[in-house]
Parts: structure tokens; sequence; C-alpha cells
């Protein structure tokens, strides 16, 4: 084993016995240094799990086909294994620690066998941010090594920033056979350094252990232990003609545009929005009573499918160098090709490697429709140079958000704290294929964290409840749905760019002007309270937009009453309190 890179003897201990556990060929340290990028890439690319794309339009770009069986986040084999199961919730999946151990550690015993295993060290948040957190994920696969240099601060920065005795959050991840009936995405909150363990799947959320099990699972309930939040958000700056800055986050569950909205192409060329990052966000209170964010992350990993020039061109120009493009279709030119990319050329080789006419459309989808993009976010032209601001940036709004046919207005602004966090409580939206199982049903995803929390999410509601006490400017809390349907089914607001026109409004209503009208539900502009200059819509549609029907309204109340039922006792009165009112205002 390398000592030279590292004395840290808690570190050296985990990793020697994780060796002898999962008996690999070889252990290799990981650096995070370019030589050992290009060394992994033509490691994996000799062993077919990599296939170079066209050089000259796609510089150091590469494809991924992970195994069909194993294609997105894995909902029912993901687990809280809190001591009791009354603190992973009834949201959660939980499963006892020395159980859920016995289980998985028989998995790994051997699972390395004539692999190599690979020790990455990583930082979530900026380096030499104080808010920043490390882990080591021990993993036998070149990819997630890979991936992990693009998604995180990885290698040598992280075990200096770790010394001989800072604290890490260890990660044993194995692909072990991709069996998934063995799949397991396990998190151990109660452990003194808390720990993830992850077999049997290759891909995204599953084996990338900085993202979804450490940066929301494990650092929500640090967060709650040490008084701050981790949240499900993206972080947009706002710049308005004057130059002032203004920032916000928004919690939007998967696949409902996050990276869209993040990178939002602005309408208009006076004003600008800047990305800082897009999809999680660690918030504390600063010493100036704001809430400040950053963004533990350092890449995009975002949904191939629909990403285009039009949909959103700052993602494509991040994507055209030095990314990994995983289940997405290759053309015979060798440039990644996804459905809404544009036209299909004559012949595609599907995500699956099958070469087939490009009009084929019956012999299914070319990409797999969670198919993704892993880029650097310094790539991003729309990047903010605060994005790596070691105290993070002030948030004056926070975004809450679903995919709603109906019922939620275009844009709702929270009377209080407390009916923001209602707000968020109750959010719902149709699923999308990020989480696997059925597509289109309403689900409720409170804060976005209903796969992400790492504890009950009564405590988590309380948790904000708390937060919100404490903080002495805290931001405004609205609520957006870009997605409502006409009768026809066709959507009534245009989207992507033209999502500046809400935020512009958020923003004057944080400022204390803005033409708005108070409604049961909360506040939303006039019809012409926002800026709808240069944008035509058919009569009655702005209307229709900011409608609230009644009617509507209380089957949400009762919907919203079967929806906190889950909680049980752990709902904090606070919610209780603001359904009631809600009731009483809806009539
Ligand atoms: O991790 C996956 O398997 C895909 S899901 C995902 C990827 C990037 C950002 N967010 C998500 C999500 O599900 O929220
Ligand atoms: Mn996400």
């Amino acid at each position: 084993m390398d000592k030279t890179l590292t004395s840290h003897a808690g570190l050296l201990a985990w990793v020697e016995e994780s060796t002898r556990l999962c008996q690999p060929e070889r252990v290799h340290w990981c650096t995070g240094s370019e030589d050992e990028a290009q060394w992994l890439i033509s490691t994996m690319v000799a062993a077919k799990g990599l296939i170079p794309l066209n050089h000259d339009e796609w510089p150091n770009c590469y494809l991924h086909r992970s195994n069909p069986n194993d294609v997105a986040r894995v909902e029912d084999r993901t687990f809280i294994c809190s001591q009791s199961p009354d603190d992973a919730g009834p949201t959660n999946h939980w499963m006892a620690p020395d159980e859920a151990k016995k289980l998985l550690y028989s998995i790994f015993e051997g699972s390395m066998k004539g692999r190599t295993m690979y020790v990455v060290p990583y930082i979530m948040g900026p380096a030499g941010s104080p808010f920043s957190k490390v882990g080591v994920e021990i993993t036998d696969s070149a990819y997630v090594a890979l991936s992990m240099r693009i998604m995180t601060r990885m290698g040598k920065i992280a075990l200096e920033t770790l010394g001989t005795e800072g604290a890490f959050v260890p990660g044993l991840h194995s692909t072990a056979e991709l069996d998934p009936e063995k799949r397991y995405i396990c998190h151990f909150p109660d452990e003194k350094e808390r720990l993830i363990l992850s077999v049997n799947s290759g891909y995204g959320g599953n084996a990338l252990l900085g993202k979804k099990c450490f940066a929301l699972r494990i650092a929500s309930a640090l967060a709650r232990d040490e008084g701050w939040l981790a949240e499900h958000m993206l972080i947009l700056e706002l710049e308005d003609p004057q130059g002032e800055k203004l920032y916000f986050t928004g919690a939007f569950p998967s696949a409902c545009g996050k990276t869209n909205l993040a990178m939002l192409e602005s309408i208009f060329p006076d004003w600008k929005v800047r990305t800082i990052g897009d999809d999680i966000a660690w918030l504390r209170i600063g010493e100036d009573g704001r809430l400040w964010a950053v963004n533990p992350e350092a890449g995009f990993f975002g949904v191939a499918p629909g990403t285009s020039e039009k949909t959103n061109p700052s993602a494509m120009e991040t994507i055209r160098s030095n990314t990994l493009f995983t289940n997405v279709a290759r053309t015979d030119d060798g440039d990644p090709w996804w459905e809404g990319i544009g036209p299909a050329p004559e012949f595609l080789t599907d995500w699956k490697g099958e070469r087939r006419p490009g009009d084929d459309t019956a012999g299914g989808r070319f990409s797999q429709p969670n198919s993704r993009f892993t880029a650097p976010a310094k790539q991003c032209p729309t990047i903010s140079p605060h994005w790596e601001d070691p105290q993070g940036v002030p948030i004056s709004g926070i975004l809450f958000g679903g995919r709603r046919n109906d019922t939620m207005p275009l844009v709702l602004e929270a009377n209080s704290w407390e009916h923001g966090v209602f707000l968020g409580a109750t959010m719902a939206s149709q699923t999308t294929a990020a989480a696997g199982g059925a597509q289109g049903v309403l689900r409720r995803d409170p804060m976005a964290m209903l796969p992400f929390c790492g504890y009950h999410m009564g405590d988590y509601f309380a948790h904000w409840l708390e937060m919100g006490k404490r903080i002495p400017n805290p931001p405004k809390i609205f609520h957006v749905n870009w997605f409502q349907k006409d009768d026809e089914g066709n959507f009534l607001w245009p989207g992507y760019g033209e999502n500046l026109r809400p935020l512009l409004w958020a923003r004057e209503r944080i400022l204390g002007v803005g033409e708005a009208i108070e409604t049961p539900i909360g506040t939303v502009p006039t019809p012409d309270g926002m800026n709808l200059e240069g944008l035509s819509l058919a009569e009655g549609v702005m209307e229709r937009l900011l409608e609230v029907n009644h009617d509507r309204w209380a089957q949400e109340c009762d919907a919203i009453a079967k929806h906190f039922e889950t909680f049980g006792e752990k709902l904090p009165p606070a919610l209780s309190a603001e359904l009631e009112a809600l009731r009483q205002r809806v009539g």
C-alpha cells in the first residue's frame, strides 16, 4: 500500500480492513492528476468499458454503457440504517445496522478478486471552505473513480485537507456481480464517522457516493445535528442591469428541469443569470444573519435526453469536452446522440450497442431515458465567478417547485417562513424516469427530498421550522410551477428562458415592490404584475396560469391531510395549523 500519500492512521486502517475483506488484486490510491485520469481512461477503453467519441468534435469525451439492469437510482433498495426504525421514518426503507453490515459485508467478501481497488479521497465543497467535508470512497469501478474526479475535488487535495487526523465519511462500493437482487445502497447516519455501503450497482447516485449518499442523505443528518441544511437544490445568481446580484436556491424533484433553470439563458440581454450549482446546496446561517449556500459538487450529472442548443445551450457548451456520457446513443461519426438533441442521422448505435437505422422508431428509443452526461462545472459558460467562494453566496429567495398539470399557479409567494415550509412539505410532482418505476404519477415529494432525506421527515420539517426561528434575515419562499397544461394537454407556459419572468417578479417581491394579489393560498402576481414584454400569450392564458381554483384547492387540502397522516405524531403542529388555516381560507 502506498503510505506516502497519507499517514492518516484511521484511513490506512480502514483501507487495510477493506482490502482484507474485498481481496482485490491491487490497490490504487487516486491522486486526481491528469496523468492518472488518462491512465484510467486508457485502461477502461482497452477493457471496452469506455468508447472514445469523435475527438475533433468532442475532445476527451467518452461513452460508457452501464448494464441494462442498472440504469437509475433504486429507491426500493436504498436503506437508512439508523439504530431505530423511527429515526428513518415512514418515507425511508430501514434496515438494522448490524443486519445491514452482516448482509453487505458478506457480499463484499472477495467481491474485488482479480480487480483493482481504487481509494478515492474527495472533498464535498470548495477546497479551503470551512463548510466543506471530506469523504473517501473505496470502489472497484474505474468509471466511478473517473466520475468522482469530475463531480468532486478528488485526490491529493482531499488527503491534504484531511491531514493526519481529520474526519472523513467512509464509503465502500463494489459493483460485485451487478446482481439487482443483491443490490443495496445503505447509509449509517448513527455511526461516529457515519458510513455508506453500496453493492451491485455501478450507476450514478447508487455508486458515486459523494452525491446523493453523502451530500444529501448523510449530510442531511449531519445538518440536523449541527444546525444547518443539506438540500436538493440548485443555486443561481441573478444580476440586474446595474450589476447588483441576488441569489436563489430552488428545490425541484428529480428531472424537473433543475439543470435547465440553473443554466437559464436570459431573455433580457441586460439581465444575467449565472450558475452556482444544479443539484445540491449546503446552507448555513452567516454571521450577518442571512442564509449562505455552497454547492458541494464540482460537476454536473445531468439528464441528456431533451438537452439541446434550444433547451440548454450552456449545458451543450459545458459537455463539449472532458465529459463522460452514460447510456446515450452514438452516431457513425462518433458523436453522442439522444432524443431531443436534433434530427436522427441515417444510422445510430443505441445505448445497448445495437446499430439501427435512425428512423427505426419501432425499435424503441436510442438513448436510455435516464442517460446522463458527467461534466466539470468550471466548463459551464454561465458559471458564476462566485461558485467556489469559501463562504458561499447569500440567499434571498428559495423556490420550491414541481411538475403539476394544474392546481399550483405559475408563481406563488409564501406568507411567512412557516407557510413556506408548508409549501415545501406539501410539494408534489409527476414522476419521471430518474427514479425508475411508474412515470407520470403524482407523488408528494417534500422539498424534493423524499428519496434523499437521511432521517425521519417529520423531524426534518421540525428542523426547517427551527432554522426559520434562528435566521435573523431569512430568504423569502416561493412556489413555482412551469408545467400547467390546457384541456388539450398542451403546456400553458413556454418555460425555459421565459422562466426568468417569474424569477424577476420574485426578485421584486424580495425588494419590497412587485404588483401582487393576496389569495387564499398565498400571494400571486396581478395578471400584468410580471414583466411580459415580448411575450405573446393567448388571451386569458396569464389569468389561467395564476388562477386559484377553490374546488381544486378544497381537494388539495384533503390530499395534503392524507399526506400529513404519513408522519404521525412527528408532524410539527405548525404544519397542521397551516393546513387548517388554508382550509378556512379556501372555504
Ligand atoms: O443518480 C442517478 O442515478 C440519476 S438521478 C440524479 C442525477 C443527478 C442529479 N439528480 C438526480 C436525482 O435523481 O435527483
Ligand atoms: Mn437531483
